[in-house]
């Protein structure tokens, strides 16, 4: 069985919903980095955008301070680096700063000058599915075509592989994110990783985003209907992480690195003592 990569987030944020305004600084966000490393990343996803539910959005100066010093820092100790970006100037100066993968949760709708810069670049593209920015994202989660979210979602992101692949990405430079969170309510996240197939069989490597987010803190909502907090949903997540690894998929982008990491270890252990008999 061949482990999904770990890609471990750092959020140089103010308002990101699970750790914001921790990294907000670049020696922190680097130190951090520094420890996901540590703790078996693959790879670290260093984003200067908040796409927090009705979040805002940062000037593209603002993000460019936020984001350049930490990824020039971090692929200056050798890691592997995603910029999570929307905006082909972040892109661009991400890729400069030695990034090399352009982790786009809008898959080129924000910016479709972004698919470009990456395709000049010959970086690698994750194309997320994404309806609108997070200030109105609510208004747009409603599935109501047969199929579903599962169809809509899938069809959706054969729409922007024509466009990346029509921009000169090349194919093997492309992962594809069903974008659990983004314009989807508690139920279309649950659908989605129910049946992962049809968004599989586009062909495509998987990445998953469901650390820590709000479909875990409502399905463990305390006796009172109030969510679980952020710093109370990681076993949770560590359990989708091992469920996804046994899906194929082929990365998983979580905030505990640790967590993830230890799972599959433990799988990969069973793996080889399956595979010595
Ligand atoms: N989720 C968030 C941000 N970026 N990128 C990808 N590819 N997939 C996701 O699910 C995703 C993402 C929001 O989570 P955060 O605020 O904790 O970073």
């Amino acid at each position: 069985m061949s482990l999904p990569l770990v890609m471990g987030v750092v959020n140089v944020t103010p308002d990101s919903f699970s750790d914001g305004g921790l990294y907000a600084d670049t020696a922190s966000a680097v130190a951090h980095g520094r420890q996901l490393l540590a703790d078996g990343a693959d790879i670290l996803d260093v984003g200067g955008e908040s796409t927090r539910p009705g979040a805002t959005r940062p000037l593209v100066e603002e993000e460019l301070d936020r984001v350049v010093p930490v990824i020039t820092a971090l692929s200056a100790d050798g890691a592997t680096v995603s910029v999570d970006t929307m905006r082909h100037e972040v892109a661009t100066a991400a890729l400069a700063a030695g990034a090399r993968i352009v982790n786009d949760v809008s898959g080129g709708l924000a910016d479709p000058e972004i698919l470009r810069v990456v395709a000049d670049a010959g970086a690698t593209y994750v194309a997320m599915h994404w309806r609108a920015h997070a200030d109105h994202m609510a208004d747009f989660a409603t599935y109501d075509e047969p199929g579903g979210v599962v169809q809509a979602v899938r069809d959706e992101l054969a729409e922007r592989v024509e466009a990346v692949l029509a921009a000169g990405i090349s194919p093997d430079r492309l992962v594809l994110d069903p974008g659990l969170g983004f314009a989807k309510h508690g139920r279309h996240n649950w659908q989605l990783l129910a049946d992962l197939a049809p968004v599989k069989a586009l062909g495509y490597p998987l990445l998953l985003g469901a650390s820590r987010k709000s479909f875990l803190g409502t399905l463990l909502a305390g006796p009172d209907g109030s969510p679980r907090p952020v710093d109370g949903r990681e076993a949770a997540t560590t359990a989708l992480s091992v469920v996804l690894a046994g899906e194929g998929v082929w990365g998983l982008r979580v905030h505990d690195v640790r967590s993830t990491r230890d799972a599959l270890r433990v799988l990969d252990a069973l793996d080889q003592a399956r595979e010595e008999g």
